[in-house]
């Protein structure tokens, strides 16, 4: 019997391309339920070429479910992943709820896919697609020369906030495309914005002809928890418990992938043709580095793909064993739906062997 799997949240930005990844990837599912809010239930779908009707979230539609995936926020996970658990599924849960629980293994198949084996509650998590946007590379270059330190600025996409994160940003770039005079103001922008759509928005100020320095929620001593997700799920990922990190989370004006400089400092010297070759041998990774003849990763030449796209590399100037470079990742992709069907093949590997 091949496995059940359940989708919740299936109506979602995430869920939305779960589906489509569901439809592409090798088929190792039987029935695949879809499930959703009451507010969305009776939506019929389209999944491997089929309609589904969206089936409400209840604890009895978990029964005879094999392997139930979380895209759904962290509160809504926090109930039911244990729910859709204890009723005998595996829970892969792409939220925040359970991923620094020391009985929750947080996984990046490439990276760390044998811990996903040893999971007490019944719950695999799945990171923070500005973490996964690196971990592939930083896991392939951190086998061979043992990463110790990490500084990140990233510049992050406006579907990072969902799809009402997607709709803010183009609603934003409407009301400010006629007028070529703004941004030449401190505020102009602002104000068109505002007095045009007023200010009930996902992101703290306007994100159209912007960048802004905050993303997440703030916490202590001025971090925000995008920052501290960084540094926390890259220790448990890479294994490294006392990898020094600091983050800078920024928000870019740009639909879907997200994007991040990093700075990377290693126990042994690497070379960037090292780096390269290592990086070039990674399956999930994609080098796009000649920038002679302006080859680099962009954003906007990832999205929809499911490689993490790296380029710029270059050897710190003035920090050893360090190399800075650039890497670009869907976050819908293989920052959240991707790494969680990835993660839940997995487990129908091991149910099925
Ligand atoms: C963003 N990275 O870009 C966030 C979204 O912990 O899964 C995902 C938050 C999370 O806003």
């Amino acid at each position: 019997r091949k496995p059940t799997l359940a989708v919740v949240g299936a109506t979602g930005a995430v869920g939305t391309v779960m589906l489509g990844i569901l439809s592409e990837r090798p088929d190792v599912w039987g029935e695949i339920r879809l499930v959703a809010s009451a507010r969305s239930a009776g939506k019929v779908l389209r999944v491997r070429g089929e309609d589904v009707v969206v089936r409400e979230l209840t604890p009895e539609v978990f029964d005879g479910v094999d392997v139930a995936m979380f895209d759904v926020p962290d509160e809504v996970s926090a109930v039911w992943a244990p729910i859709a658990a204890e009723r005998g599924a595996v829970a892969v849960d792409n939220s925040g709820a359970f991923r620094m629980d020391d009985e929750v293994p947080l996984v990046v198949p490439e990276v760390n896919g044998a811990a996903a084996r040893n999971r007490p509650k019944g719950i695999i998590a799945n990171p923070n697609c500005t973490t996964l946007t690196m971990m592939d590379a930083l896991g392939a270059l951190h086998d061979e020369w043992q990463l110790t330190e990490l500084v990140v600025a990233s510049y992050q996409a406006a579907s990072g906030a969902g799809q009402p994160g997607v709709d803010r940003l183009y609603d934003e770039l409407e009301v400010v495309a006629g007028d070529r005079t703004l941004g030449s103001t401190a505020g102009d922008t602002a104000k068109v914005v505002s007095e045009k759509l007023g200010d009930d928005s996902p992101f703290p100020t306007h994100l159209a002809l912007n960048v802004i320095p905050v993303a997440g929620s703030l916490k202590d001593g001025g971090w925000t928890s995008e920052e501290l997700k960084v540094r926390n799920e890259s220790r448990k990922i890479l294994g490294i418990p006392d990898l020094k990190v600091s983050a800078t989370c920024v928000r870019v004006p740009v639909q879907t992938t997200h994007s991040l400089a990093v700075h990377a400092t290693f126990a042994r010297p690497v070379t960037v043709a090292e780096a390269t070759a290592k990086l070039e041998a990674a399956p999930s990774v994609e080098v796009r580095d000649d920038l002679a003849q302006g080859v680099f990763p962009t954003p906007a030449a990832t999205v929809g793909g499911d490689p993490t796209v790296v380029g710029r590399l270059r050897q710190a100037l003035d920090f050893p064993n360090t190399l800075d470079l650039f890497v670009c990742g869907d976050n819908l992709r293989k920052g959240a739906a991707l790494n969680t069907a990835q993660i839940a093949e997995l487990v129908a590997a091991e149910l099925s062997a």
